[in-house]
C-alpha cells in the first residue's frame, strides 16, 4: 500500500491523541506529539515516536498557540495535522493556516468550518438544501419588537441562541413573554462576551427532546456516506456522559431518513472528511438539524463498533486524497455499543473536578471491551484541561448484550488517587428507565430525583480498595513505582532459582 503520509503532528492531548497515535502506527506513519509543560510526561508523549514542547499550561499558549504549532510542523517535516477533538478542531483559521503552509488539515475545509460555526448561516444554508430545522429565525434579530413577533409566531417557549455560540453555550429558555426582554439582553450580553458577537437568533424549544446525531463520512471527490446515528441524550449541563449507537428510539426507517437528511445537509455544505450532524428528536419522532459539529467527535468509537470502520483510518486516507472505498449500500451496522465518559468528577460533590495523582488502576478487559485511556498509574490530573480520563466502550450483539458487558466493565474498572464519576454509571445501567430507552435529555435530572438504590457493589469495592492499600504498602507487589531494578536481591534470587 502507498504510504498516505509519512508524518502527521497530533495538535492535541489526552486519550483522543493517543487514539490518534495508535491509527499512525496501524499505517506506517510516523506520529509527532505535542505537549505543554504540565504534560511532558502525559501519556500521548510516552507512546508518540517524537514530542515536542509547545509552551506552558495555559491552552491559550499551547494547545491553541497556532503559530508556535506550525512552526513546530515545519521544524519536524510533518506533511500533515490531525486536530482531534476540541482545542484547534474547528478553528477556520487553523485550517487555513496549515494549508497556506502546505501542511495538509485533516478535516474539512475552512470554508465548511467557518459556514458551520455561524448557527444562523449554517440554519439559511439547510434551509436552501430542504434540510427539516426547528422552527425560528436564522438571522440575528434586530429588535425585541422582532423577538416579540417570531416568539408569538412559534409559540412560547422558545429558546433563544446565540449563532456563534453551540454546545449550549449563550443559549437560554423563554417560558413566557414577560421573560423575552430581560432574556434577550441577557442573551446578546452574553454572547457578546463568550464570543465576542452579540448576534442572537430564536428558535421555538422542544421541550424533552432527544439529542440524536448522524456520523457521515465525506470524500474530496463529492461523495458521501452516513454511517448510523449515536442516541447522546444523557448530559448533565451539556457534557455527555453516556451515549449508544443505535438509539432506542431510532427505527430503520428514521434512521435512513434521517442520514439522507445528513448527507443532504454535508453535501449542501461542501463538506469532506468526517462530520456529525446533530439532530433535535421530538417524542413524535420528527426530527430537525440543530448544528453540524466538524471534527471527529469523542464519541467516535460506537459507530466504529458497530459500523467495522475505523473512522481515523478513513479520516487520513480522505486527507490524502483517496476515495471513499465504499458506497452506502455496503455500509452495514451491527450490534450495539456504549460509551462511558469516564472523568475526574467527584459525584457525592456536585459533580467537581477532582485533581490528583493516580494512585493504581485496574482496567477492564475481556469479551466486547475496548478501553481508549489517556492515563496511567502515577500520572498527575491538572485542573489545566478538560477532566476526560478514559473512555470505556462495550459492544454486543444487541442492547441488552451491550448492557450487561458494559455494566461487568464498569464493576471490574478501578481508579484511586482521585474521584471519579463511574459510581454514576453504576446507577444509569440498571435503572429501569435506561433499560427502557427512555433516555431523552431530562433523563439525568429525574434519575437525580430518585432515591438512590440499594448497592452490591460495596463487597466488590471494598475487595478493590484492599488491594489498592495493599499494593500501596507493598511496593514490590503493586505497580505504583518503577519496576525494581534486577539487582534487587529477591530478584537475583528468583534468577537463580530459575537457572538451577
Ligand atoms: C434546543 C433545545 C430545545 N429546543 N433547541 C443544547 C445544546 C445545543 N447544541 C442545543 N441545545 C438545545 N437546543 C430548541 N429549539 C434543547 C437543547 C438542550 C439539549 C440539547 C441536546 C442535548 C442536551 C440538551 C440539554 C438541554 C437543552
Amino acid at each position: 500500500m502507498r504510504k498516505l503520509f509519512n508524518k502527521i503532528l497530533i495538535a492535541n492531548r489526552g486519550e483522543i491523541a493517543v487514539r490518534l497515535i495508535r491509527a499512525c502506527r496501524e499505517l506506517g506513519i510516523t506520529a509527532v506529539a505535542v505537549y505543554s509543560e504540565p504534560d511532558r510526561a502525559a501519556l500521548h508523549v510516552v507512546k508518540a515516536d517524537e514530542a515536542y514542547l509547545i509552551g506552558p499550561a495555559p491552552a491559550a499558549e499551547s494547545y491553541l498557540n497556532i503559530d508556535r504549532i506550525l512552526e513546530t510542523a515545519k521544524r519536524c517535516g510533518t506533511e500533515a495535522i490531525h486536530p482531534g477533538y476540541g482545542f484547534l478542531s474547528e478553528n477556520a483559521a487553523f485550517a487555513k493556516a496549515c494549508g497556506d503552509a502546505g501542511i495538509k488539515f485533516i478535516g474539512p475545509s475552512p470554508a465548511a468550518i467557518d459556514l458551520m460555526g455561524s448557527k444562523t448561516r449554517a440554519r439559511r444554508q439547510m434551509e436552501k438544501a430542504g434540510v427539516p430545522f426547528v422552527p425560528g429565525n436564522s438571522r440575528g434579530l434586530e429588535s425585541l419588537a422582532k423577538a416579540r413577533e417570531l416568539a408569538a409566531k412559534f409559540g412560547y417557549p422558545v429558546m433563544l441562541k446565540a449563532a456563534a455560540g453551540g454546545g449550549g453555550k449563550g443559549m437560554r429558555l423563554v417560558a413566557a413573554e414577560s421573560e423575552l426582554a430581560s432574556s434577550l439582553d441577557a442573551a446578546r450580553s452574553e454572547a457578546q462576551r463568550a464570543f465576542g458577537s452579540d448576534e442572537v437568533y430564536l428558535e421555538k424549544a422542544i421541550t424533552d427532546p432527544r439529542h440524536i446525531e448522524m456520523q457521515i463520512l465525506a470524500d474530496e471527490h463529492g461523495n458521501c456516506v452516513y454511517l448510523g446515528e449515536r442516541e447522546c441524550s444523557i448530559q448533565r449541563r451539556h457534557q455527555k456522559v453516556l451515549e449508544e449507537s443505535p438509539s432506542p428510539a431510532v427505527t430503520p426507517e428514521m434512521r435512513r431518513r434521517m442520514g439522507e437528511t445528513a448527507v443532504q445537509a454535508a453535501k449542501a455544505a461542501s463538506y469532506s472528511n468526517a462530520g456529525t450532524i446533530e439532530f433535535l428528536a421530538d417524542s413524535n419522532s420528527n426530527f430537525y438539524f440543530l448544528e453540524m459539529n466538524t471534527r471527529l467527535q469523542v464519541e467516535h468509537p460506537i459507530t466504529e463498533l458497530v459500523t467495522g470502520l475505523d473512522l481515523v483510518h478513513l479520516q487520513i486516507r480522505i486527507a490524502a486524497g483517496e476515495k471513499l472505498p465504499f458506497t452506502q449500500k455496503d455500509i452495514q451496522l451491527r450490534g450495539h455499543a456504549i460509551e462511558c465518559r469516564i472523568y475526574a468528577e467527584d459525584p457525592d460533590n456536585n459533580f467537581f473536578p477532582s485533581p490528583g495523582r493516580i494512585a493504581f488502576s485496574v482496567e477492564p478487559s475481556g469479551p466486547g471491551v475496548r478501553l481508549d485511556t489517556g492515563i496511567y498509574p502515577g500520572w498527575n490530573v491538572g485542573t489545566d484541561y478538560d477532566p476526560l480520563l478514559s473512555k470505556l466502550i462495550a459492544y454486543g450483539a444487541d442492547r441488552d448484550q451491550a448492557i450487561a458487558r458494559i455494566r461487568r466493565a464498569v464493576e471490574e474498572y478501578v481508579i484511586t488517587g482521585v474521584k471519579t464519576n463511574l459510581p454514576l454509571f453504576r446507577r444509569i445501567l440498571p435503572d429501569p428507565d435506561f433499560l427502557a430507552g427512555k433516555t431523552d435529555t431530562g433523563y439525568l435530572a429525574r434519575l437525580f430525583r430518585k432515591p438512590l438504590p440499594p448497592t452490591k457493589d460495596h463487597d466488590r469495592e471494598i475487595a478493590a480498595i484492599a488491594v489498592a492499600i495493599y499494593s500501596a504498602l507493598n511496593p514490590a507487589n503493586g505497580n505504583c513505582t518503577p519496576p525494581q531494578p534486577a539487582s534487587s536481591a529477591w530478584k537475583k534470587a528468583a534468577r537463580n532459582e530459575a537457572m538451577e
